[in-house]
Parts: structure tokens; sequence; C-alpha cells
């Protein structure tokens, strides 16, 4: 399946036409899919509720267009390649055939275990082949799947099960990661100690470690798999059916379980991966981000499947057994088109030129980015070491509310910049408002970046609690969706992300709110009250800061900061623990009591030279103090 968009004049006719006639536009893309009955109305919205339906009364089945629908064509092309964490492991390659079996055998493994249409099912476990089918499975039969990404610890796990009332966990003996072995059953077990709603637990053998099995709940996946035969009628559901919820961090304490559903998902993922990346038949493409993520939702599994693409799904991590891991991994399979994140790429950056130069890399032929602003240095270096400067460099901005990417260069299409996204995809209205929330006009301005208008691959609520939603994400300015992110529009009209505005850090293309961590530093016990800042990092983008006031001064310092470091370990995960912990008497407060950022921020970045107007604080006093603490933590 080919790009629809081949030239710049051509994007720039499609864009207008796409803004000016936005249900014919999309309804055009949409009747290119399988549907069992098309829709009656293309659009309905209002971002007053907030209120978003697209192909409204239309109804389908995803895996269908996934599989069911290449079968015929291309049943035979690799589907998914997979590439174990150990390289002297074997690989395993799916056809289009091989997948579509393994599809319908677990979707009949989930039915003979009683999960069915709307049930809530939480997938834990690694970056493996059967982490795809999975996914494919549950929307086979109409179930919500919630994926909580490997690294999360069980109290993260449980609070995510719970939230949504998921019915069956699907997991994993234990999981590689370049030399380690992470136990995720055990993690799972303990997290299973608090999840009422978890009636059968289905376990993949992946490293051979032993694990406890509770009877009646917890079942072998390949025992399951033989009781089950591979004919899967796919069930039918509702265009706003939703097909999964993901959750994520926002400026508020708990994560929200983001809900996208069926057919607008399908047409904004698959549109999108055929046009940023140009993906022409045969390619095969790899995207490096782990399902756990919106990323791999979006651009490992869906939007390259329902193109009929190869895609390639890695389980391991960039630097094992080195640091040229990627490169080899370009090689051997000759990947076209590698998608990755800035941290990676200044990660591997760190260890010279050399490395990705030992490889020819001569097949590559697009380069993408994604996940946090990529700096002009880290950009070149992409460029000219990996790319060779042959390969467009798509920038792409979006977020896991966005289901797609929003704001990107078309690859060889659309001009670059290093540091830029570009242009608005055909479909999406970008408009930058300023903190009164009136929109400003014109090129050569800066301010926060807002959608006015609904594309089809929008979130449509937040599990739960619709009210959250609203609150977070369309209330700060009437009628705009806010994203949280600063932007500038350039002289010529391009667009370049700032970062966050809110407080949201982005470490390592990973989010997470202030307050999330600091509930969890506040468990505790000596911590009174904790203040958590974002500051830039060389290699993760951003790393946390974190200032905590203690009830009794620590004897000693170092193994609070290790207790600390547990604590947020054991409620989040370890990708949540931060770099620095200064141990402080108060907290720059204003007068009314809220804590002042702006002013951490500065000293945690180092410019404590320059802290502003500190008039307004209620003891300007602590700030000494603070400074001085920082100083020596360096
Ligand atoms: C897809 C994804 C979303 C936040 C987003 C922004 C940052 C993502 C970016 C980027 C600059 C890019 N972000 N891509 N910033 N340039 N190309 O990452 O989703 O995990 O929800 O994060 O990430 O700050 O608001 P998610």
């Amino acid at each position: 399946m080919q790009p629809d968009i081949t030239s710049f004049d051509e994007y720039q006719k499609q864009y207008q036409y796409s803004v000016e006639n936005p249900e014919a536009f999309w309804a055009g893309i949409a009747e290119k899919f399988t549907w069992r009955k098309k829709w009656d109305e293309v659009l309905n919205w209002n971002f007053r509720e907030p209120k978003v339906e697209w192909f409204k009364g239309g109804q389908l089945n995803i895996t269908e267009n996934v599989l069911d629908r290449h079968l015929e064509e291309r049943g035979d092309q690799p589907a998914i390649i997979w590439e174990p964490n150990d390289p002297d492991e074997s690989n395993i390659v799916l056809s289009y055939i091989e997948l579509h079996i393994k599809v319908c055998q677990l979707a009949n493994v989930l039915l003979r275990n009683g999960v069915t249409k709307g049930d809530r099912v939480c997938i834990y476990l690694p970056m493996v082949p059967e982490l795809a089918i999975a996914l494919l499975a549950c929307a086979r039969i109409g179930a919500i799947h919630s994926v909580v990404f490997g690294g999360f610890s069980a109290q993260a796990l449980a609070d995510r099960i719970n939230d949504s009332g998921c019915k069956m966990l699907l997991t994993a003996d234990a999981s590689y990661r370049g030399a380690k072995t992470s136990p995720i059953k055990e993690i799972a077990d303990e997290a299973l100690t608090q999840t009422p709603t978890i009636e059968k637990v289905l376990v993949l053998r992946r490293t051979g470690t032993e694990v406890s099995m509770t009877e009646g709940r917890d079942l072998w996946w390949h025992d399951e798999l033989n009781e089950v035969d591979s004919d899967n009628e796919a069930v039918t559901v509702d265009a706003e059916h939703p097909l999964f919820i993901l959750y994520t961090s926002g400026s508020t304490g708990k994560p929200k379980g983001v809900v996208h559903t069926t057919g607008g998902y399908m047409v904004y993922t698959d549109y999108t991966f055929r046009n940023v990346f140009q993906y022409q038949q045969g390619e095969i493409y790899w995207c490096t981000a782990d399902i756990g993520w919106i990323t791999g939702h979006s651009y490992i599994v869906y939007g390259p499947l329902l193109a009929g693409a190869t895609t390639l799904m890695f389980e391991g991590v960039p630097t094992y057994p080195d640091a040229g891991r990627y490169w080899e991994v370009i090689e051997k399979y000759g990947v076209n088109i590698f998608y990755t994140s800035p941290t990676a790429i200044r990660s591997l950056e760190a260890f010279g030129p050399e490395i990705p130069e030992k490889f020819e890399m001569k097949s590559l032929r697009v380069l993408g980015s994604v996940g946090e602003p990529i700096n002009e240095e880290a950009w070149h270096w992409y460029d000219e070491h990996v790319g060779r400067k042959r390969c467009p460099i798509v920038d792409t901005w979006w977020q896991t509310e966005n289901g797609g990417i929003l704001i990107s260069p078309l690859a060889g299409i659309t001009p670059t910049k290093p540091g830029y996204a570009m242009l608005p995809l055909p479909g999406v209205q970008p408009v930058l408002v300023d903190n009164e929330g009136k929109i400003i006009e014109g090129n050569g301005v800066e301010g926060n970046l807002c959608l006015k208008f609904p594309w089809p691959g929008m979130f449509r609520t937040t599990w739960g609690d619709h009210e959250r939603c609203r609150q977070n994400y369309f209330a700060t300015y009437p009628n705009l969706y806010f994203t949280g992110d600063g932007c500038k529009r350039d002289k010529e009209g391009y667009y370049r992300i700032m970062g966050r505005v809110d407080d949201v850090i982005n470490v390592s293309g990973h989010r997470f709110g202030t307050a999330e961590i600091e509930n969890a530093i506040d468990e505790h016990p000596n911590v009174i009250e904790s203040a958590v800042v974002g500051y830039p990092h060389d290699i993760k983008g951003q790393a946390i800061y974190a200032y905590v006031i203690c009830e009794h001064h620590p004897e000693n310092e170092t193994q609070l900061i290790a207790e600390i470091n547990q604590s947020v370990n054991k409620i989040i995960g370890p990708i949540a623990r931060p770099e620095k912990i200064q141990v402080v008497t108060g907290l720059p407060k204003t007068r009314s009591g809220k804590i002042m950022r702006r002013i951490l921020r500065k000293i945690a970045e180092g410019e404590t030279g320059n802290l502003g107007d500190t008039s307004t604080l209620l003891d300007p006093e602590v700030v000494e103090e603070i400074k001085a603490g920082a100083l020596k933590l360096k």
C-alpha cells in the first residue's frame, strides 16, 4: 500500500482540502478499509464536553484490516521480524498468514477463559512476538487491551489494573534486557495480591526461570494453546468501541487511562504511517520503541501492519552486547526505515562516530525521531553518521492522547530543519495561544500549542473519569485541545516544539508528572514535603531533581537518598528515579503557599545568579540555603 502524497505540491493541496472539507477528506481515506457496515456520519464533535465521534454507525474489526485483508495479496510476506536480546539466539519471522493463525489461536484462548467484548485485559510482557499477538488477539474479540510497560513496579501495575478493572493478565516468567533478567512474574504476583478483578493469568515461558503458579488462576500460555484451534471469526464492533487504554502521566498525581477507539485510530495510524515514512511495498521498517508506550502501539503494531508492511521488533537494548547493536541489526535485515528516540541517539553518540561508521547501512532510506525535542547536535550526528546525509530525518511530534503523528515532515517531501517538526499533517490544525488563551496569528511567534479541530486518531476520554479529561485538556483554553507543550512557529511557518510548559517532566522520552513523583517520595517516613523539577541532561534530555524536607535531620544522608530511591522504585519503577536529591529545610513558596517551581528549576539548572523576582516569597532566606546546598551536590 503506497503513500497518498508524493510531492510537496500535493501535500499543500491535500492540507488545504483537509482543512476546508475535513469530513470528505477523511471519508475518502476511510473508504479503503474493510468495514462490515459503513458509517452514517463522518464526524460529530465539540471540544466543550468534549465529545468526539468519528465514523459513527460504522462497524468493523480492526484485525480484519490488519490481517485478513492482507492474506490474499501478501500472505507469505513477513509481517513481523523479531530480533532477540541475545544476537546468538535465533530470530523469528512471522508471515501475515502465520501471524493471522497465532492471533486467532490466542483470541480463542481468551474466549475460552471467559474474556468477551468490552472486557479489559492487562498485558505486562517483554518485547516478544507474543506481545504484538496479544494486542491483536484482544482486538479480535473486542476486548480492550491495557499494556503496562515492563519497567513499571508492582504497585504501578496494580494501580493500572484496578483503575480499569482488568479481568485477565497476560505476562511472562521473566524478561531479558541487555545483560539483565527481570522477574516479571514475581512482580506481577506482588501486584496480584491487590487486584480483585483479575480472574486468570496467562503466563508465557520466555526465560525458563522458575515461577510460582497459583492453582485455578495461573495458566501456562503453551498449555492453553494446545486446547484451541486456529479458526476465529473476528467479532464486529462499532467504530467508537474502545480499542485500548494506555496510561500516561499528566500534571496531576495519578496517571490517566487514555482511551482510544477503533475506527478513527485505525484510519489515522495507517494514513500517518504510510505518508510520514513514505513506506514502499516490501521495505523493512524498524521502530525501536517498546510496545508499552504509544509509539509502539501505533508504529510497531497497528500502523505498519494495517499498511501491510514488514515491522521489526527488537527485544533488547541499544548497547547490548555492544554499542553497535542497532547498526548491526540494520545491516542484518537491510532495514530501510529506522525510527528511534533522541535519547537513544545521544547515548550512542557518546560511544563515538567510529561505531556506526563500521557499518555501511546502505539500505537506510528514512530516519525518524520521536518522544522528546531533538537537539541540533544529535540531529546532525544522526544525519551524518547514521543516515550518511542521504536520508531525510522525520522529527515526528505527537502524544499518547493523539494516537498518531500530528506535526512532522513527510520523508523526502517536506523540507527539514534540525530541531523542527516542520508542518502539520493533513487534517491537523495547530494553533498557538498566549497565556490568556488568545490565538497568536502570523509567523515568527511562540506560544502554547493547541489543536482547534479533531482528527480521527485522537483519544476520546480518560477511563472512568470524563470530567478529568475535560479539566486536563479542554478547560485551559475554551474550545481548544491543549497539548501542554510550548511551540515556536518561525518566519517561514515551520513548527518547533520547545518542550512542556506544564508540570510534566520528559525523561528519556518517558512522561512523568511532578506530583506523581512527589507522592512517591513523600511515602518515605522521614519526608514531610518534596518538590520535583526537571533539568537539562546530556543524554536523557531531562532528568529529575528532587528537593526534600525531612521531619528530622537525617543522620546519614546517603542512606536517606537510597531509601527515597527505593520508594520511587517501589511505587512507580526505576525509570522515575531522581538523578539528584537535595535535603532542604524549606521550599520557596508564595504567600498563598504555592511552590515557586521556576526558582527550583533555575537552581537545578545551575543558574543561581539570576533567579528573577523573589519578592513575593514568604521566606526569601530559604532560597540562599537551597542555592548553597545545590552547589555542594554538583
Ligand atoms: C509520542 C510520544 C508526548 C510528549 C509531548 C512532547 C514530547 C514527543 C516530540 C516531543 C519534541 C518531538 N515529544 N515527540 N517533543 N519533538 N518530536 O512521545 O508520546 O509519551 O505521550 O509524550 O513528548 O513534550 O507532549 P508521549
